[in-house]
């Protein structure tokens, strides 16, 4: 391996030497990579950055690849739940005025699937595979605020916990998945429902905000020395955009749903027009948040199909910069766009067509992602396995949402089939299209790096069709349905209406695209146990991912790659560079600079504690009280400042080192 030492003059700049010798206490110094042979390095970087064993170990780990495995399973264990509420709404709609499910249960079951597969699934499990994916992909050791990100998952699981408990105690909320007021409001929700509504959203919000400002903070900081802006993978763009997007997104419908519970519980009349509030508001504060919502879940599904198209077209991606550009741009106008949720609430007629336009624009920025991608694969060597198959799938169905949501731009249009099932059609033409096919081509794609196994191509490919025919047997004909007038969120519907015969094809096309959920689920654990071992590279992939072994060790990468190129692997092909000069008996890490990536300090990561949890359990107490008192934010302040007082005890480790 060539080497490029942290100290040498080429990567440092001088005033802000990281050296072995100059500015540190020499006592305070300890063991180093520098002169250390292979082995000894590993038995030293193994020690230091293992997860300690037993319960209360696993249960304090900060190791980025175990919080994000905890991640992807509970995400996808919500996902199948999510789906079972789905086939059971079908079931129930298979043919007119059947008795399975009543009005109270359905109304439960469609919110309670809205909300799990938005907020528990969606968002969740594009964060968890950033938290695996993108201090690999940068080069360092581990995300930075481990224990935060540990704290996000204990947050979100018992936000998660929460509502699906309200469920089976037939508590859960029932007014749609952005529970609108006055219907919300303490007139017409009586009860706490509603209240399960605000609070579940407070929970998974604190837990995504904190991932997202990790996240950030990874990309701009600790990024492998030579990863200057233009070499970031584009995956990682994705993920940094996105962050951005949920810090300015997430606060508003933070704000939404605590002044909901306000209203219901406190008796302030924010919501309340009749007494000087303002209902329209509500919608607002929501959609300024629910619109943006789309492009966290969809955006980082486009990184995740820039980093698996150039791996099987076998060249770079193709317009790089555009990529990068149109990720920006999206970023920026999925905030001018809310309010095309609200054209029939009768807003000035001015107002209507600005977002009209500001629609129509946003397809612009996604067309030219799908000309790099359609130009990457033209101009390759494209080898197809079932990751591209679900690239393909993702294509053919997104465009069709694309396109339909290009026609429900338009208000009279929109005015037409509003609340019916076209809408129903159309968002899970985009939901599913542009972003559950592209994390199923994500997951065939990057599970022999996280398991070391390779799943099987052959039921890969029987799960793809199974799917791809499954879903559009299910949703394609919603569109008809919709035409023809049927609503959205109904238990039922009289035979006169002939709506029989499509809903009972719709059905069996959902039953269909569950089964092929089944499928996946089998190749997932049949992989993990009997799969073929992988090796480093299975995709002979250009990332930094690929460099380490899979399953990556707990700290990732033996010595710190150094960059020359957006695809270090590829440029090179023997061995890459490397830098040294990092501490192997603490955990250290190279902190580089926003725009060059120079390496520019050492800084200490955290070490695994059980605080986290405590104050996640400390948190999810105070917000599950809250639902039945104001006063248990009072009495939640003690315990929460405890366990931060824990977490944050200082211990006799020395101050980051220059
Ligand atoms: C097995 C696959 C799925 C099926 C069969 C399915 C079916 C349905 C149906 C029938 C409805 C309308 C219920 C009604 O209005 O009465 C619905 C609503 C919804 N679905 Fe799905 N869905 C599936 C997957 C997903 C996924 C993966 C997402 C998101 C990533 C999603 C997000 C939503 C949302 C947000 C609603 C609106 C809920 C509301 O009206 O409050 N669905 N789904
Ligand atoms: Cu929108």
């Amino acid at each position: 391996m060539s080497s490029a030492d942290l100290t040498s003059e080429r990567d440092l700049p001088p005033e802000r030497e990281v050296s072995a010798k100059g500015d540190l206490a020499p006592e305070r110094d300890g063991p180093r990579d520098t002169g250390l042979d292979d082995a000894s390095l590993h038995r030293w970087l193994a020690r230091t950055w293992r997860t300690p064993p037993g319960i209360i170990g696993a249960l304090s780990s900060v190791d980025h690849k175990v919080i994000a495995r905890r991640y992807l399973i509970t995400a996808f264990l919500f996902l199948c739940l999510g789906g079972l509420n789905a086939v059971a709404m079908r079931v129930q709609l298979s043919g007119p005025q059947r008795g399975l499910i009543g009005p109270d249960l359905y109304n439960q079951l469609f919110t309670m699937h809205g909300v799990t597969m938005m907020f528990l699934f969606a968002v969740p499990i594009v964060q968890a595979t950033g938290i695996y994916l993108v201090p690999l992909m940068v080069g360092t050791r581990n995300i930075a605020f481990p224990r935060l990100t540990a704290f996000s998952y204990w947050v979100y699981v018992s936000g998660g916990i929460f509502a699906w408990v309200s469920f089976a105690l037939s508590m859960a909320p029932d007014v749609g998945w952005f529970a609108y007021v006055p219907l919300s409001g303490p007139e017409y929700s009586p009860g706490k429902r509603a209240d399960v509504w605000a609070q579940m959203i407070t929970y998974t919000e604190v837990s995504s905000l904190s991932v997202a400002v990790a996240t950030i903070v990874t990309v701009l900081k600790q990024r492998a020395p030579g990863m200057s802006l233009d070499k970031i993978p584009l995956y990682v763009w994705a993920l940094l955009v996105t962050s951005f997007v949920i810090v300015f997104a997430m606060p508003a419908v933070m704000i939404t749903s605590t002044f909901l519970i306000l209203d219901r519980l406190v008796g302030t009349h924010i919501f309340n027009q009749a007494e000087g509030g303002d209902a329209l508001l509500f919608q607002h504060l929501f959609w300024f948040f629910g619109h943006p919502e789309v492009y966290i879940i969809f955006l980082p599904a486009t990184g995740m199909v820039s980093s698996i198209i150039p791996a099987f077209a076998r060249r770079p991606a193709f317009g790089h910069l555009g990529l990068v550009l149109s990720l920006i741009a999206v970023g920026f106008l999925s905030f001018g766009l809310w309010v095309h949720h609200m054209f029939a609430t009768g807003l000035p007629k001015l107002g209507a067509s600005f977002f009209t336009a500001s629609s129509m624009m946003i397809a612009i920025p996604n067309g030219v992602q799908i000309f790099c991608w359609l130009a990457t694969l033209w101009d390759g060597r494209p080898v197809i396995r079932t990751p591209l198959l679900f690239v393909f799938g993702f294509f053919f169905i997104f465009v069709i949402g694309g396109l339909t949501g290009v026609m429900l731009a338009s208000v009279p249009l929109d005015l037409q089939v509003h609340d019916t099932y076209f809408v129903v059609a159309h968002f899970h033409y985009v939901l599913i299209g542009g972003s559950v096919f592209p994390l199923l081509a994500a997951a065939y794609f990057w599970f022999p790096k996280i398991t070391g196994r390779m799943m099987s191509e052959r039921l890969g490919r029987w799960h793809f069709w199974l799917a791809l025919i499954g879903f559009n047997a299910a949703f394609f004909p919603m569109h008809i349905v919709g035409l023809w007038g049927m609503p959205r969120r109904v238990y039922t519907y009289p035979a006169e209406l002939d709506w029989g015969n499509i809903n009972l094809f719709i059905t069996a096309g959902a039953v269909l695209f569950f089964l092929s959920f089944v499928l996946f689920t089998f190749n997932l654990v049949h992989g993990a146990l009997r799969g073929a071992p992988a090796g480093d590279n299975p995709w002979d992939a250009g990332t930094l991912e690929w460099a380490t072994s899979s399953p990556p060790p707990s700290y990732n990468f033996a010595r710190i790659p150094v960059v020359t190129n957006v695809e270090p692997l590829w440029a090179e092909r023997e061995a890459l560079p490397v830098a040294t000069g990092l501490r192997v008996d603490v955990r250290e890490l190279v902190i580089s600079t926003v725009a060059e990536a120079h390496p520019d300090i050492r800084e200490k990561s955290a070490t695994p504690s059980i605080w986290p949890l405590l104050a996640a359990i400390a948190v999810g107490g105070t917000f599950l009280y809250s639902i039945f008192t104001p006063w248990a934010i009072v009495w939640g302040v003690g315990p929460i400042a405890i366990t931060l007082i824990g977490w944050f005890w200082p211990k006799d480790d020395p101050e980051d080192e220059e």
